[in-house]
């Protein structure tokens, strides 16, 4: 397949922009690949500058569970561009839009919007150390929640890729107070608490993390945190960035019938627009201001384009039916690649409409069984794929996402794909 174009913008962009990306991910380093320029995409298919086109299994790291450009979202946002983008002053869509999250996640009862995920999560965490009067904040190895500094510790995501899963610019004191478990380690929380836990502001977590490539939360093990932050009086985090509007309506903690004290959301929600948000108890979240002393605030945060994006996404969502057609979609789908990998020393993991495939005939409950995966056998996966038109997440230590778009073609091809790979 040709990409001259691609490959010239890549060089230009080079010359302006620290990689050639917004984010690092997208330089496809860990595949040895030149990055992709994307003239434009619809549904399933995205088109490069070369006029290639590609199915689409990363839909802009899974905000596009209805696939790109959806008509009916798109007929929203022109009306909503119409009068005017932004305006700093309080605009009925805010409301709107968090009346629909309410709905879906009732365990946030009050909700803010921001612009993105990283500052969901910064926020949450604020305001549970805030509401606590406590420090330490309990993540995952593995978990990815954003590039606030105090949460680059250990995680997933792009920055697996860095040594020490950690990032040079961040001063110890910044993560004096952050502490990193293996997920799925019950005896490590229970070890933590036992020794630490009344100085424990939150734990928080990817429900279904898939920031280390999908691992699911075994037996217990979130019920546990679940608990053990009650008994201490640390709050629960449920970092639903990914999960929320995926797993179901309600996301993993609806699927999992769990309440965590706050959620942070984003990618979906923002129907493809910059926005994001985190809710939960209301009187943990009256400590916000304008009401608390907690600080956060944001020029665009509930922008009334990305409003509408989101509203008229979550309308569609909410539509009797979705989640059960994709959800039998995705059963169907992973059925079939379970037999299509059977003799290649791959393991599956998949949750709801995300998925990952590690190159490894073991087992993947954590990070560490994550990295011993194949890195190489993935690289050339990712080209066996790219080369026969399928985008894949362009990361070992990312999730794939399926969507209402995919059509039973494009899955058939995809199922034939990894049936035939020779790595
Ligand atoms: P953003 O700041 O990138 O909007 O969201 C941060 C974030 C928070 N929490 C979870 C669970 C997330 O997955 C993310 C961001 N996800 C990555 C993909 N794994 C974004 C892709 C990228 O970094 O380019």
């Amino acid at each position: 397949m040709n990409r001259p174009h691609s490959i010239k913008a890549y060089e230009e962009a080079l010359r302006y922009i620290p990689g050639g990306v917004n984010s690092p991910v997208r330089a496809l380093r860990s595949v040895g690949e030149t990055p992709l320029f994307i003239q434009k995409a619809k549904g399933t298919t995205l088109t490069d500058i070369d006029g290639n086109r590609f199915t689409d299994f990363c839909l802009s790291w899974g905000v596009f569970i209805l696939g790109h450009a959806h008509p009916q979202v798109n007929k929203a946002i022109r009306k909503a561009v119409s009068q005017g983008t932004s305006y700093g002053i309080p605009s009925l869509g805010e409301t709107g839009l968090a009346k629909l999250v309410n709905q879906s996640f009732p365990g946030m009862e009050k909700v803010r919007f921001v612009n993105s995920g990283t500052e969901a999560v910064m926020s949450a965490v604020r305001l549970a150390r805030g509401f606590t009067r406590r420090n330490i904040i309990v993540k995952f190895d593995g978990c990815y929640h954003g590039h606030a500094d105090h949460l680059l510790v250990s995680a997933g995501s792009g920055v697996a890729g860095l040594s020490g899963s950690s990032s040079a610019g961040v001063p110890d004191a910044f993560t004096a107070y952050t502490v990193s478990l293996p997920f799925n380690d019950t005896e490590a929380v229970n070890r933590l608490f036992a020794e630490k836990g009344e100085a424990i502001a939150a734990v928080i977590v990817e429900p279904v993390p898939a920031n280390m490539g999908v691992v699911l939360p075994q037996a217990g093990f979130l019920e546990q945190l679940r608990n053990i932050t009650v008994q201490y009086k640390s709050l629960l985090i449920f970092d639903e960035v990914i999960t929320g509007f995926r797993l179901s309506a309600g996301g993993a903690q609806k699927r999992f019938g769990l309440k965590p004290d706050l959620t942070t959301l984003g990618k979906i929600i923002g129907g493809g627009f910059p926005a994001a948000a985190f809710g939960g108890r209301a009187d943990i979240m009256s400590l916000l201001a304008p009401d608390g002393p907690v600080y956060q605030a944001g020029t665009l945060s509930g922008n009334p384009v990305a409003m509408s994006a989101g509203i008229e996404t979550l309308q569609i969502l909410n539509q009797p039916g979705y989640y059960e057609n994709l959800e039998k979609t995705a059963a169907n789908f992973f059925a079939e690649l379970t037999d299509a990998i059977a003799d290649k020393k791959i393991r599956l993991n998949h949750a709801g409409s995300l998925f990952t495939l590690f190159f490894t005939a073991a087992e993947v409950n954590s990070f560490a069984d994550a990295k011993q995966a194949d890195p190489e056998r993935f690289s050339r996966f990712f080209k066996y794929m790219l080369a026969h038109h399928f985008y894949l997440s362009p990361s070992p230590f990312e999730a794939n996402f399926l969507s209402s778009a995919h059509s039973e073609t494009e899955l058939a091809r995809f199922l034939k794909l990894v049936k035939n790979f020779p790595g």
